[in-house]
């Protein structure tokens, strides 16, 4: 059997202190491996407020009602009561009847990775609806897995017991669902206001760039650079920076200028994550909905990171799943600044740093550039003995698994092109 990997980390100073556990059952997860997923569940555990002890990742079949199997189960909470671990904590979503079982035999605190997620979101929301839809989303999970959220979760304290308020989550079926009828109503509220208020602030009038990326990409931060440009711009306005996963929760849209004079909106949204659990999107739908009224991408990078490969593939998975396809996107590696040598920019592939500054004017002109500019949708054709082209625009930018079907005389691809482009490619127009 697999052992669990020991941190020489202090954890005195922790209440709650964890052993974060996988099950590879020998595939991969989404977008990223079992390695690089339990990396960032180590890093969410840090950012709900525990701390993690140890490790382990088992190559097993899931067992339907302890996820682990029984030996290795006792193995880990043995090792759990040794190392004074209060809290496993387990990178797939358990059932109501494992989290209940597994409780039930270790006398420890049972959390799962979307359980995790709503926790650091919950302590992140300032605003009404974010609180709303957060313990909206809490509450929902724990309707359908009710068996596992009485003992520790009705009278434990820490982490994943309480609502964005403070307050204690409910534990009792038919509270629950009187609850969540009583925040569809508040949120629908909500909504409606806000669509009034967008549309009325805005109107259609101008153009909208937005920027997504994986978490601490540095989005707020480049958005903020962007912002200060506009003469109306003070202080206040800013958005959000901190060095901290997941800290923008709420939708922020703001005004910016071009080199040209002419005003654009710039909207910052949610970091994400490698695999952000449904219920999630559902609570960020508004979030996400902004980036499908978006008439450009920036997908901002973090260029300094080690898992530059992981943060793409977690982008491409990601806006495949919101279903944002056909839009054009800039790609942005940004803190440059962390750089020894920073590579040249392209147009679509610009290194930044919005902490110096540098390339920010490259940036606006892109946008100019691309907001300027007229975009064609088309079908290409482009046959298989031509694949270098395929590679070339694929290079440029994220292609969608929707976007592309392979037929029998070649690639046919749907593509959103400016109008230099539409001069490279049109030849292979369907
Ligand atoms: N060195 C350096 N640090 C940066 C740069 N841009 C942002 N940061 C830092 O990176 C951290 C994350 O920045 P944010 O702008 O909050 O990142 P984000 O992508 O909005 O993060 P979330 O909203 O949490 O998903 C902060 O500590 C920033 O100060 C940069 O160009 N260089
Ligand atoms: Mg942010």
């Amino acid at each position: 059997m697999e052992r669990l990997t020991i941190s020489n980390k202090d954890v005195s100073n922790f209440d709650e202190v964890a052993i974060a556990i996988a099950v590879a059952e020998g595939k991969i997860i989404h977008a990223t491996t079992v390695d690089e997923s339990m990396t960032e569940l180590c890093e969410l555990v840090q950012a709900a407020g525990a701390e993690v002890k140890a490790k382990l990742i088992l190559h097993q079949n899931i067992d339907e009602n302890y996820y682990l199997d029984r030996d290795s189960l006792d193995y880990v909470i043995r090792q759990g009561k040794e190392l004074n671990v209060n809290i496993l904590v387990f990178i797939d979503e358990l059932s109501g009847k494992q989290i209940k079982n597994i409780e039930k035999l270790s006398g420890m605190k049972v959390v799962d990775r979307t359980m995790l997620l709503f926790e650091i979101l919950s302590n992140r929301a300032n605003r009404r609806e974010g609180k709303i839809e957060i313990e909206k989303a809490q509450l929902t999970y724990r309707l359908t897995r009710i068996e596992g959220f009485q003992g520790i979760y009705k009278y434990g304290t820490g982490i994943c017991v309480n609502n964005p308020y403070g307050n204690r989550l409910l534990t009792d079926l038919d509270e629950i669902k009187s609850k969540i009828e009583s925040l569809k109503v508040d949120l629908s509220v909500i909504v409606k206001n806000r669509f009034v208020q967008r549309s009325k602030k805005i109107g259609d009038s101008l153009p909208l760039v937005a920027f997504t990326g994986y978490t601490n990409s540095g989005k707020s931060a480049l958005m903020n650079k962007l912002i200060e440009l506009d003469p109306e711009h003070t202080k206040e306005n800013e958005v959000i920076v901190k060095d901290k996963m997941l800290s923008t929760m709420d939708v922020s849209l703001r005004k910016s200028i071009l080199p040209n004079g002419k005003e654009f909106l710039v909207v910052d949204t949610i970091g994400f994550v490698s695999d952000v659990p449904k219920l999630m999107l559902t609570a960020f739908r508004s979030t996400f909905e902004e980036i499908s009224y978006a008439d450009l991408i920036i997908n901002v990078f973090d260029a300094s990171s080690s898992g530059l490969d992981i943060q793409k593939n977690i982008m491409d998975y990601t806006i495949e799943r919101i279903g944002v396809t056909n839009k054009k996107k800039i790609s942005v590696y940004n803190k440059a600044d962390k750089l020894d040598t920073i590579p040249e920019s392209t147009d679509d592939k610009i290194y930044v740093s919005a902490k110096t500054g540098y390339n920010i004017d490259k940036l606006l002109e892109a946008i100019q550039k691309n907001l300027s500019q007229k975009m064609v949708e088309e079908i290409l054709l482009i046959p298989y003995e031509k694949y270098h082209v395929f590679n070339s625009i694929k290079d440029n930018r994220i292609i969608e698994i929707n976007d592309f079907k392979l037929i029998e005389n070649g690639i046919e691809l749907r593509l959103v092109m400016n109008s230099d482009e539409y001069e490279k490619y049109k030849e292979f127009i369907k």
